[in-house]
């Protein structure tokens, strides 16, 4: 018997024990299914947490416009706040397991809360599809359960090394990272191919998410005279370091992944501040795709300027809904198996296949360079 089946049943006893003068709320219950999502939906990363749920709310949404996915069910998303916090994308995956209606799950949005919740949801065998979390390690823990739709790390920091390398022409570097899992992967891949490029890098920091002061750190930076920092970590601190270093008068380029590609660190340090900070990211903007062009207008009309990963999450929704209406029943093994078994999932950001690992194949990345107060795409990263 499914997780889903016991569930209905158990509704449906109780409302045979309870007084039949009530409504019966079993067959509402009967109805849905649901689907979880969970980023930081507050604090300081939760704009770009709101843009994952958005996106994944209007997959929801859409789906349930096209029609039941199983028999009359409707579906329905569950968010949950993770709060950037491996402790509290913990207890998420637990609710979300604990609920049987529950068949899947769009998330997490950090790396480091991926990581933590993805043996949860390997023992509940909920599928999870992580619509942003790029550390390499996560998907080589030999969890069934686990997707992403993302180009992972060591796509993405090679690229910046290269790009800082070859186009830039930076031969002296600076590394920061936020000590997290995808901060620090980052960087230390960036670092290597930064070396084997010929580079030489003149510090490697750490510093913590939440902390505030760097005036201390990017003075010890500046006496180097880098021509380029590179930056390991998730937007909110780097608009901070930005703000500080024009601040010491440190002049110099910045650089990082996908985890400060996002509008509002350009309000954040300033579009002055900002501008000229490179970023990778998808190799296309998800602006010009003709697939997303609908998505995008919806979005924009109803959410003002599109999240970064908005596209992702909508992606990464919709890979688990179309297998969960192939699969035909809310049974989370057959809605993993048919996960497993997408071939040419037509996403709104490509076509979407996995590898064995549960890896995206095929994504290619960008170079962003801040310019006018925005990200603009400069060019698809060469290998
Ligand atoms: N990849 C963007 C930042 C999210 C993360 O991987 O932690």
């Amino acid at each position: 018997m499914t997780l889903f089946r016991r569930a209905v049943l158990t509704a449906a006893a109780a409302v045979v024990l309870g007084s039949a003068a009530q409504p019966v709320p079993a067959a509402a219950e009967e109805r849905v299914v649901r689907i979880g999502l969970v980023a930081p939906l507050t604090g300081d990363q939760a704009y770009i947490g709101q843009g994952c749920l958005n996106g994944a709310r209007m997959a929801v949404e859409d789906a349930n416009v096209r029609g039941p996915v199983f028999g009359q069910a409707r579906l329905e998303l569950v968010p949950l706040d993770d709060q950037h916090n491996p402790t509290q994308a913990v207890l998420a995956a637990n609710k979300l397991v604990a609920d049987p209606t529950v068949i899947g799950v769009v998330g997490h949005f950090n790396s480091s809360c991926t990581k933590a919740a993805s043996a949860i949801y390997h023992e509940g065998r909920m599928v999870q599809v992580t619509p942003a979390s790029t550390n390499p390690e996560i998907s080589r823990q030999g969890f069934d359960t686990f997707f992403r739709v993302c180009a992972t790390d060591d796509v993405q920091a090679p690229a910046a090394a290269r790009y800082a390398y070859g186009r830039l022409g930076a031969r002296r570097a600076a590394i920061i990272d936020d000590q997290t899992t995808y901060g620090k992967g980052l960087a230390d891949q960036f670092e290597k191919t930064f070396k084997d490029l010929g580079g030489e890098v003149l510090r490697r920091d750490g510093i913590t998410q939440g902390e505030k002061d760097f005036a201390p750190l990017l003075t010890r930076i500046k006496v180097l005279k880098p021509e380029l920092v590179f930056y390991g970590g998730v937007y909110p601190e780097l608009a901070l370091l930005l703000k500080q270093s024009r601040k010491l008068g440190l002049k110099t380029q910045w650089m990082g992944g996908d985890g400060i590609y996002e509008a509002s660190l350009i309000q954040l340090a300033g579009p002055d501040v900002a501008e000229g900070l490179y970023a990778t990211m998808l190799g296309v903007d998800p602006k010009t795709l003709p697939s997303a062009a609908d998505f995008v207008k919806r979005y924009e009309a109803r959410h003002g300027e599109i999240g970064s990963f908005s596209t992702y999450a909508y992606d990464a929704a919709n890979v688990i809904i179309e297998a969960a209406r192939r699969a035909g029943a809310p049974d989370r093994q057959a809605v993993l198996s048919e996960v497993r078994a997408t071939k040419d999932h037509s996403g709104i950001l490509g076509p979407v296949n996995f590898d064995e690992n549960g890896d995206v194949v095929g994504r290619s990345v960008g170079i962003y360079r801040v310019a006018d107060g925005k990200f603009r795409f400069l060019e698809e990263a060469g290998s």
